[in-house]
């Protein structure tokens, strides 16, 4: 190391300077905020430190660099990540004892910035955390929303949306680079002139909107660099138009700023994609076009015009299609601005681009209507045209005659722009997040495609920063695992695989034993200060948390603790462990359904609640306003992890993989990376039941849902219940719509599309199978000991390290 970290005793100094200095006051009369504020500006002047010292060297070592583009960005709070990188957490824990401050309390001062929905935003947060320990240069890119995903409140029940207002008090962490600014424009129309003999198109009439570059330093774990998440915020032109200004426009040239600012005002709520909306179009464009344009300055700065060797100095990846415009945008730079001709720059292009698919609902595939396009993106589109008459020409030559089949891989058709197929045909790779995704991407979802260009689609599965979800959500575990093994495994994850023996040490199992209960006390404590819920900490903590989605069956779940119900109530001898059911979700705000199974969770809750048997079994606990922060007190207090998606729908689940590195047993179907997790833990530490995934292709023909209901006396009994008013007395038909969905389909669509009844009864085998296991603590605890020496291939440092050696090609920063 070649910093000298902060010691103890400069740390409190630091602090108390810092609240002098910021706030005039002492640590007796500052505000948690305040405490909070300078405790932050102390730990940030060392991340400064480092970036100061290590600022230049990727430019003078004429290093690669990789742009990770990404509409999402979920990183969390930073603070205590930050003690954890700078390995002086102890250092600050100390400190912060003496000087008598709660820590938890003022941790959760920071806001955390919910800049994505789930999965993916949370992926690329991971992978930032990845790149950096690794030494790998890296800049994230995204937008600076100016409120995140909302904030949910339950209200009698119901979810009830609130806006995220983030930096409400400030973000101390980012650093605004006016410089850097650039330009991007919307609108106007192309005209072709001729100069020097060559045509050269000239966008003209546009509005300009600025984008102004936020970076917040991400430090890797141990190591001396820093990388750069790099948030684009919308501003206005800065000369607005004086002329309106002078005829007394003022209000009006007031509106036009509003206009453009509010490309970076909220982040879109939905995570499968419903309407095409023009604001998310210009957001995408917006920060792609931003992202593009300051790679190509930066690279010019460093390499001159010698566009030949860019894609040996740049990659750009692509998270999902979101930035996918971010490719006929390279085009258009190189071409129109440095006066590339097409066959040069599509050359570079086709080198610079790889794109990560991260899922197959047909509904989430991004199209967009073709003249809202051509309206907003006049040159863009144009450059599609021609990107579409090559490729379509190509494919001719592959598929002679095959319109149908052309049609389906073209990029414009049936009047709509196809962004997966822009990026499966102009990226070098093209990857799926899971072995069984990638095998349904190369199958079905681009197997036009993988007939051309077998090599092009390979599978990475996803990762997760041990740092955060092991290190720095559970503390006490990490000190454990060191007592066992040594702290190696901090810097190498794969090292937790010597944790293995110790699955069969008694004495290890004990103290194992007794940081989960600490930490479900923990939980515990947290729910009752945030939302008055009550839990008892002896009982098997069982959580679903994620968005909540047809597909991921939380309804499943619902009808399954429904039916234990019904046996206790039915059954006065009836008796099992007490088991506490937690789930964390939110719905897209319109999705209708999704909303009422909220609801329907929520009305079962109640009922349990009124029963003085089942109560005592039973609990059902709705963690409000699931996000990051929540996730690491969940986590690490969970004993079984729900991961129950239909076969074939979750294209990888990272959640899961958390679950796992801290010592939860999963419960799953074969799908996404459950798949890969049976591997890695061996099939008799995890709870496998339901449909495999050619058991789903062949039910999509041929099942009934009726059949099961018909047969099945509980299964029946349970749906009966959602319309006869036990779960909602005042309204019997609240949950109708559910009812009626499962046995007859929606909008003439197939009744229960998602197999809930069909994956029931073995679910429910499954469920108890797990209870057995539960009776025998020496058993299950030794399977959760398992489970966490086997997490280790699920830390984002290997995902990184896979994409860095199929995809990247980035050299290891040496300082
Ligand atoms: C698209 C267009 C318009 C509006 C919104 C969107 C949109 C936004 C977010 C579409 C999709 C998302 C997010 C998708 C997502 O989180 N997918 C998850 O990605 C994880 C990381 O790879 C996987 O583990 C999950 O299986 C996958 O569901």
């Amino acid at each position: 190391m070649l910093y000298g970290r902060m010691t103890t005793e400069e740390i409190k100094l630091s602090i108390i300077e810092k609240l002098k200095r910021e706030f005039g006051c002492d640590i007796t009369d500052a505000t948690p905020q305040q405490i909070w504020q300078a405790v932050g500006m102390t730990v940030r002047d060392e991340v400064m430190e480092r970036r100061a010292a290590s600022h230049g060297v990727r430019k003078q070592e004429k290093a690669k660099k990789l742009y990770y583009l990404s509409a999402e960005f979920l990183v969390g709070r930073a603070l205590h990540n930050n003690m954890i990188n700078l390995v002086n957490e102890k250092n600050y824990l100390e400190a912060l004892e003496q000087l008598r401050v709660p820590v938890p309390q003022i941790f959760e001062q920071e806001s955390d910035p919910g800049l994505g929905n789930g999965g993916l935003g949370r992926l690329a947060a991971c992978y930032l955390d990845s790149l950096t320990s690794l030494q790998l240069p890296a800049m994230g890119c995204t937008i600076r929303y100016e409120y995140g995903l909302f904030r949910q409140k339950i209200v009698d029940g119901c979810q009830v949306e609130m806006p995220d207002n983030w930096l409400a008090n400030g973000n101390i962490w980012e650093i605004c680079r006016p410089n850097q600014t650039v330009d991007v424009h919307f609108g106007g129309r192309v005209d072709c002139v001729e100069e020097h003999g060559r045509t050269v198109f000239k966008h003209v009439d546009y509005k300009t909107v600025r984008a102004v570059p936020y970076d917040m330093p991400v430090l890797g774990y141990d190591s001396t660099m820093v990388n750069m998440l790099r948030m684009w915020s919308a501003r206005a032109e800065q000369s607005i138009d004086m002329n309106e200004f002078n005829r007394g426009q003022y209000a009006r040239a007031m509106e036009e700023r509003e206009l453009a600012e509010v490309i970076s005002k909220v982040l879109y709520p939905e995570d499968t994609h419903r309407e095409g909306r023009e604001l998310r179009l210009k957001q995408q464009y917006f920060f792609s076009s931003a992202s593009v344009q300051y790679a190509v300055n930066d690279f010019i700065e460093v390499y001159g015009k010698n566009f030949d060797i860019f894609p040996d100095k740049v990659a750009i990846h692509i998270n999902d299609t979101h930035p996918a415009v971010a490719i006929p945008e390279l085009m258009r730079v190189l071409m129109d601005e440095h006066g590339l001709g097409w066959d040069e720059a599509e050359r570079i292009v086709r080198r610079t681009f790889a794109y990560t698919n991260h899922t197959i609902m047909s509904e989430a595939l991004e199209k967009w209507p073709e003249d809202m396009f051509k309206n907003l993106l006049p040159r863009i589109y144009m450059i599609l045209e021609e990107m579409n008459r090559r490729l379509c020409a190509r494919l001719w030559k592959v598929y002679p005659g095959q319109w149908e089949r052309i049609g389906r891989m073209a990029i414009l058709g049936y009047g709509q722009v196809h962004m997966a197929n822009l990026c499966v045909a102009m990226c070098h790779t093209v990857n799926g997040v899971s072995q069984i995704h990638t095998e349904i991407l190369r199958k079905q979802t681009f197997h036009d495609y993988y007939l051309v260009e077998p090599r092009k689609i390979i599978p990475i599965t996803n990762g997760i920063t041990h740092r955060r979800w092991l290190m720095m959500a559970n503390g006490a575990l990490s000190d454990l695992i060191d007592e066992a093994i040594g702290p190696d495994w901090r810097a190498h994850p794969e090292k937790l695989s010597a944790l293995a023996p110790f699955a069969e040490d008694g004495a290890f199992r004990e103290k194992f034993a007794a940081v989960k209960r600490a930490n479900k006390q923990a939980l515990c404590a947290y729910l009752e200060r945030t939302q008055g819920a009550v839990l008892r900490p002896d009982d098997i903590f069982d959580a679903q948390a994620k968005r909540l989605h047809e597909y991921k069956r939380q309804l499943m779940n619902v009808l399954s603790i429904l039916v234990t119900y019904n046996r206790i109530v039915e059954d006065p001898n009836f008796v099992m462990p007490p088991r506490t059911f937690i789930f964390g979700a939110k719905s897209a705000p319109g999705y209708g359904r999704a909303k009422l199974i909220i609801q329907l969770i929520n009305a079962l809750s109640t009922l349990i609640k009124k029963h003085p048997r089942a109560s005592k079994m039973l609990n059902i606990v709705f963690l409000e306003n699931y996000n990051v922060s929540s996730a690491e007190v969940l986590i690490p207090a969970t004993d079984v992890s729900e991961q129950i998606s239909t076969a074939g729908k979750e294209a990888s689940g990272t959640g899961c993989m958390k679950f796992m590195m801290n010592g939860a047993l999963t419960i799953g179907t074969l799908d996404g990376a459950n798949v890969e997790i049976r591997q890695a833990v061996g099939p008799e530490n995890i709870f496998i039941f339901g449909m495999r995934l050619e058991e789903v292709e062949r039910a999509e023909r041929t099942y009934r849902s009726s059949e099961v209901y018909e047969t099945n006396v509980e299964i029946r009994r349970a749906m009966e219940q959602l319309i006869d008013g036990t779960l909602c007395p005042e309204d019997p038909r609240r949950f109708q719509d559910l009812y009626h969905t499962l046995l007859f389909g929606d909008w003439g669509g197939r009744p229960d599309q998602y197999f809930v009844l069909k994956d029931l009864p073995d679910y429910l085998r499954a469920q108890g199978e797990l209870l057995k296991t539960w009776q025998n603590q020496d058993d299950w605890r030794a399977m959760a000991v398992r489970n966490v020496a086997a997490s280790g291939v699920f830390a984002s440092d290997r995902a990184i390290a896979e994409y860095n050696e199929k995809v990247w090609h980035l050299k290891p920063l040496e300082l």
